[in-house]
């Protein structure tokens, strides 16, 4: 089994995962060091609260912020790496030339989470990756297993560092993963695993799409089974292999196929899909006879009707089929866990009404920091107002081209004010644009265009950091100069 004692660790990058590497690591008495590549880095005290005396000893005399020296791996096997790191940057081209090996957060938490490694039975996991919708469904999976009296935790890109739910007392683990997360993952055994949806992001880092796809199909490696949206491209586990449940599990790369029958391929009763067409088994939308309502249905049984759902959009729809076959595969049925549905409160900053002032509606779909989720937002609301739809978008496009959204905007959109790095892409891809300089610029402009029963919505599809600290802080400015521009006091609404 696999003991931290055994091995000498460099923790690379100190953001939220490094910091909690390096504290779980030292409480296990673990030797470790570490490097971030910010010249001026300095522990964000604030992130965790104050700094535990050991964890300040550790960053006081631990840390590396210079060039790492030839002889820095010396005495090292493994380089934890964040997911902010790029794998090809040079401390770790460095640390694979002195032959250590290279893994993220989470594969040290799945080589932890073994049965034999502790007294305490491996945690049950779950795993949740996409383009769009991974928080969201990580926190309704959440939400509804607790709910049915299943003791889980919500971990991984979520915000909370998957070693922390490996120390908590949870039973299950629902982890959201990024590609960067994935990765650098190779050992991570899942009871069920999925892939929302594909669609351009993170093209700056990954190169291409295809590699892109390459490291979300990752999830599957050693998954027991998985949940696959009927007419998603790409989401479902082709090659890749489903692994059965099995006490000696072993990477899908280790077992030989013909000599194990243990293992089955796609179409196995090890896949779950869903789909918002008409279909008899796994997750579809149907109509019934009492009362002719367009509802969910699992094999071909009414679940809930779509207009008892509070979550917008006919991708929360999709959201919510997937959490019900994630949870299913937990042992919680549809029929138990459609009940808590409604108890769930969608996540800030996702297609949320922030203000609705002169019967015009302010939306905060922050979160939208690609095309697809800004797609899925004029989808959903689009139709649904009679009024003008104004946007507010741009900031870092990461590489994507705008073109792909132009259809989009043509269809729904009355005029789109553009901010930030990658505003021109926007006047490249749709006439009705305006380029401004400020969130206030855009919300005045936004102002002045907009009459009574239009809606205004900040749907970037674009990330925010060339001018904020994250996409919370793009939200909240969004929302308070909409406040202070009509004058309303936050405590009023
Ligand atoms: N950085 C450096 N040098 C370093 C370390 C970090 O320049 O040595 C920079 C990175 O390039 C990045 C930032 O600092 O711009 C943060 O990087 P990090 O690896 O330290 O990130 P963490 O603070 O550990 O947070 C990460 C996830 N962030 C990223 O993958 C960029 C968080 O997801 C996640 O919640 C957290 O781990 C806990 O698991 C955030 C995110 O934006 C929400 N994720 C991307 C997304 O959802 O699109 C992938
Ligand atoms: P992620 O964690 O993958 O970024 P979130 O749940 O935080 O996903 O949602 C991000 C954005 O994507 C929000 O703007 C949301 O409205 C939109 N979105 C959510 N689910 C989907 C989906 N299934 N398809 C497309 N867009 C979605």
């Amino acid at each position: 089994s696999y003991n931290v004692r055994e091995h000498s660790y460099v923790v690379g990058g100190l953001g939220v995962t490094g910091q909690a590497c390096v504290r779980f690591l030292l409480q296990k008495q673990a030797t470790v060091k570490a490097f971030d590549t910010r010249a001026n880095f300095t522990a964000p005290a604030d992130l965790n609260g104050d700094l535990e005396p050991d964890m300040q000893a550790f960053m006081a005399e631990k840390v590396t912020c210079n060039a790492l020296s030839a002889d820095f791996f010396d005495g090292v096997d493994t380089l934890v790496l964040s997911p902010g790191l790029a794998l090809d940057i040079e401390q770790v081209n460095l640390a694979k030339t002195c032959g250590v090996e290279v893994i993220g957060d989470v594969e040290l938490f799945a080589r932890l989470n073994t049965s034999n490694s502790s007294n305490t039975p491996a945690k049950r996991v779950v795993g949740i990756t996409g383009s769009n919708g991974k928080t969201t469904v990580t926190l309704l999976v959440n939400h509804l297993l607790n709910a049915c009296g299943v003791k889980s935790i919500e971990a991984g890109n979520v915000g909370r560092p998957v070693l922390e739910a490996l120390e908590s007392d949870a039973d299950v683990v629902v982890m959201e993963l990024s590609s960067f997360q994935l990765e650098t993952t190779s050992s991570l055994v899942l009871e069920a695993a999925t892939i929302l949806n594909i669609s351009d992001d993170h093209l700056d880092r990954h190169g291409t799409l295809e590699a892109y796809i390459d490291a979300k199909h990752r999830i599957f490696d050693n998954a027991k089974s998985a949940i696959v949206w009927r007419d998603g491209e790409f989401v479902a586990p082709d090659e890749h292999l489903l692994v059965e449940a099995n006490d000696n599990l072993s990477p899908v790369s280790d077992i030989n196929l013909s000599e194990t029958p243990h293992i089955e391929k796609q179409g196995s009763q090890h896949i779950i899909e869903y789909g918002l067409g008409e279909s008899s088994s796994g997750f579809s939308i149907a109509t019934f006879e009492d009362d002719g309502k367009l509802c969910i249905a699992f094999n071909g049984e009414k679940l809930i009707a779509l207009s008892d759902i509070h979550l917008a959009g006919m991708h929360n729809v999709l959201n919510i089929m997937a959490a019900l076959g994630i949870c299913l595969k937990l042992g919680v049925t549809p029929q138990a866990a459609v009940k808590h549905l409604h108890s769930f409160k969608s996540a800030p900053h996702r297609c949320v009404e922030v203000a609705c002032v002169n019967n015009v509606r302010y939306i905060d779909d922050s979160k939208a920091t690609n095309i697809g989720a800004t797609i899925a937002a004029l989808e959903g609301i689009g139709p649904t107002i009679n009024g003008k739809l104004i946007l507010i978008a741009g900031g870092d496009a990461k590489g994507a081209d705008m073109a792909s959204l132009a259809p989009y905007l043509n269809q729904y959109v009355f005029h789109v004010f553009a901010l930030g790095k990658d505003a021109h892409l926007f006047e490249k891809s749709f006439a009705h644009t305006t380029r401004v300089a400020t969130m206030k610029d855009a919300v005045k402009a936004a102002i002045r265009v907009a009459a009574p029963g239009d809606t205004v919505l900040l749907s970037p599809a674009c990330a925010s950091l060339d001018m904020f600290k994250n996409y919370m802080h793009r939200g909240d400015t969004f929302k308070l100069d909409v406040y202070d521009l009509h004058n309303i006091s936050l405590g009023a609404v």
